[in-house]
């Protein structure tokens, strides 16, 4: 009887976590594609079902430095590898949210496979990991694997606290225009002044009470803002 490799390869959702977790990485859930989200989205036709591969807190980053590759953009390169080993274990294919431009849209989909919520000054925020928390992939998969369940009428952390501290942080407030008004940003990050938001990342990120034990280490948020400021002009139109 013909049995395809997908079937052969088919894990459960358990030990998808698990392989990511072995790697220092989350599965953040997933969603299947219906007829309708099929028109939403721009995925290859024939996938059934998607989950994110995320990082949340330094679990991914102590993995990275014992094997951090040569050469510009390690993460990247650190997490394609990573990734690519894993899908060909499953018989997956794969995305990767620095991918583009154009971008995948990597917040909507995050939006639709758990409960996060966009945050006053940007990044989505989960519940238990507040804002220290970053998409790293998508697995892509031609059949259909059970997901976990998603929560009734979640709400947003940010809807209960009233004093948005995050609003308050930042010393060049870039947050009062939407988007973040980020040439002012990088010129503070930059100056003398900046030192702080160098070595120990973003004020206003610094300043949400949610999920703060999940806080990145110095050395980690030094390097994502480092990569920030070098990659930014990328982004910046008129
Ligand atoms: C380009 C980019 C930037 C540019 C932004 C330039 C610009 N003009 O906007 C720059 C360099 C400035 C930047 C900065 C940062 N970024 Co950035 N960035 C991206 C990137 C690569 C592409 C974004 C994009 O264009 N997507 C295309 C659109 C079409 O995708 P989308 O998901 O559909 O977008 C939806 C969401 O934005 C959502 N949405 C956003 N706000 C709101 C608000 C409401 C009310 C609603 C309902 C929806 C909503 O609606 C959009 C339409 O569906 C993404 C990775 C990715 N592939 O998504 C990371 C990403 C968004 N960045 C991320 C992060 C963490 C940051 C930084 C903190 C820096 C850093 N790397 O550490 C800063 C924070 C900026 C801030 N305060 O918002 C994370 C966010 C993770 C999270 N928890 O949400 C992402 C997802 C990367 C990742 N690996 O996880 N970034």
């Amino acid at each position: 009887m013909g049995v395809s490799k997908i079937e052969n390869n088919q894990k459960t959702y358990v030990e998808i976590a698990q392989l990511a977790e072995n790697v220092g990485l989350r599965c953040c859930g997933g969603f299947h594609i219906s007829e309708t989200l099929e028109a939403q989205t721009d995925l290859p036709t024939g996938i059934k079902t998607v989950i994110l591969i995320g990082n949340t807190g330094s679990a991914f980053w102590r993995q990275f430095k014992k094997a951090r590759p040569a050469g510009p953009h390690p993460i990247n390169r650190w997490t394609r590898d990573n990734l690519l080993e894993i899908a060909d274990q499953l018989s997956a294919r794969t995305i990767f949210p620095f991918d583009g431009p154009p971008f995948p849209p990597f917040q909507k989909w995050a939006m639709w496979t758990e409960d996060v919520f966009p945050s006053p000054i940007g990044p989505l925020v989960h519940g238990e990991f507040g804002l220290w928390h970053a998409y790293r992939g998508a697995l892509l998969f031609e059949s259909r694997t059970e997901l976990p369940p998603r929560t009734d009428n979640p709400a947003s952390p940010c809807d209960s606290c009233p004093d948005k501290p995050c609003m308050k942080s930042c010393p060049v407030d870039v947050f009062s225009d939407d988007p973040f008004n980020f040439k002012a940003c990088v010129g503070y990050v930059n100056s003398t002044a900046g030192k702080d938001c160098r070595s120990n990342g973003c004020q206003a990120r610094r300043a949400c009470p949610v999920g703060s034990d999940h806080c990145y280490e110095p050395d980690q948020a030094a390097y994502h803002m480092q990569f920030f400021l070098e990659n930014v002009e990328r982004f910046i139109t008129d």
